[in-house]
């Protein structure tokens, strides 16, 4: 591994999808590496995604610069994206400071999950930009060190993270499940407020291990959701899959409010969203509800019914916008450039 040459400067740009998990991660087995405390499944996304150039550059002194949505980023921002800049320095090899430009179409930090597309495309972006190819599998363990749902981001439509046993985290990382290829899915998402969430993932994860008496028994309900999930797909039953995508929603929003404090994501518009879905479901229309670290909704339904499942929603008080997404491709390189 040789150090990029002084006043040579190396650019990538990458786009990913961001993704949003039917069996959900909540809990980590160690902090520092980003290892989950167990498996999780998700569906990757076409319209929510973010694209990241970074690019290395002997001439940019000390620091690293980083713009976010066409504004320097905030300082816990540029914190997180400077040490995982580190991590691809040492990997590389190089000492060079970078300058980093993302841009989301997710709002950020709103409980749209934009950490997951926004660390799958810093991944891909900095490894190349440094002078690093990764396999797949490697890049998945390099996004994971940025946040953990950004190693899913790495591949495209149905995804499946696993958590690995071994301490150095080398089989902690996502793979695509080929048996959901081309399944007509989408996901109706209905955003409930603007801005950003209450309390950030990172910090309710730790604190629902620390002090939810239902923590445990949260981890241990996982494996079964993951083989019902398997199971699911291979058999294209979208009935059998959103009944596990609305359990394991519940399970992990259960553990969290029974954390001291209790941590509450969910609000009026939330729960109104939850019902309209219930009452889809009793004319006779598959929808099924998934809830993340915010209050929004999002509804996983088959792209023939996704038009109706939109319309309700978008009916239902509280609820300020919807959209509806699709399954998407894994990360990739838009540009690459050597100066
Ligand atoms: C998920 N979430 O499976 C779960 C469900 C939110 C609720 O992964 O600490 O931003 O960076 O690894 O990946 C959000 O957590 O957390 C998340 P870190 P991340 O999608």
């Amino acid at each position: 591994m040789t150090a990029i040459p002084r006043s040579s400067s190396r650019a990538c740009t990458a786009i990913a999808g961001t993704n949003i998990a039917l069996v959900k991660y909540w809990g980590k087995r160690n902090g520092p590496l980003n290892l989950p405390a167990a498996g999780s499944l998700s569906l990757t996304l076409r319209e929510l995604d973010t694209r990241t150039t970074v690019r290395f550059d002997a001439e940019l002194g000390t620091e690293d610069r980083v713009r976010l949505n066409g504004q320097d980023a905030d300082e816990a921002t540029r914190r997180r994206v400077v040490g995982f800049l580190d991590i691809v320095r040492k990997q590389a090899g190089i000492t060079t400071h970078a300058h980093v430009v993302s841009e989301n179409t997710v709002p950020t930090a709103a409980g749209l999950a934009s950490s997951a597309s926004g660390f799958a495309a810093l991944a891909l972006a900095a490894s190349r930009a440094a002078g690093l190819t990764l396999e797949p599998e490697a890049l998945s363990v390099l996004a994971r060190r940025g946040s953990g749902s950004a190693a899913r981001s790495i591949f495209g439509g149905l995804v499946e993270m696993q958590a690995g046993n071994r301490d150095d985290g080398v089989d902690a990382h996502a793979r695509p499940l080929p048996e959901g290829e081309a399944w007509p899915l989408r996901l109706v998402v209905a955003v409930t407020a603007e801005g950003p969430k209450a309390i950030g993932s990172t910090e309710a994860m730790r604190r629902t291990a620390q002090t939810s008496p239902y923590y445990q028994s949260w981890i241990d309900s996982v494996a079964a959701d993951l083989r019902d999930a398997r199971a699911a797909i291979a058999e294209r039953n979208l009935a059998r899959l959103g009944r596990v995508a609305e359990r394991s929603a519940m399970r992990m929003h259960a553990s969290a409010l029974a954390a001291d404090p209790p941590i509450l994501y969910w609000s009026a518009a939330t729960i109104a969203a939850m019902d309209t879905v219930r009452q889809l479901r009793s004319r006779g229309i598959d929808a099924f509800v998934t809830i993340d670290a915010g209050p929004h909704v999002k509804v996983l339904c088959e792209q023939g019914s996704a038009a109706d499942v939109e319309a309700a929603l978008a009916k239902t008080p509280g609820v300020l916008r919807t959209l509806i997404a699709s399954p998407g491709r894994g990360a990739r390189i838009l540009q690459e450039t050597t100066a």
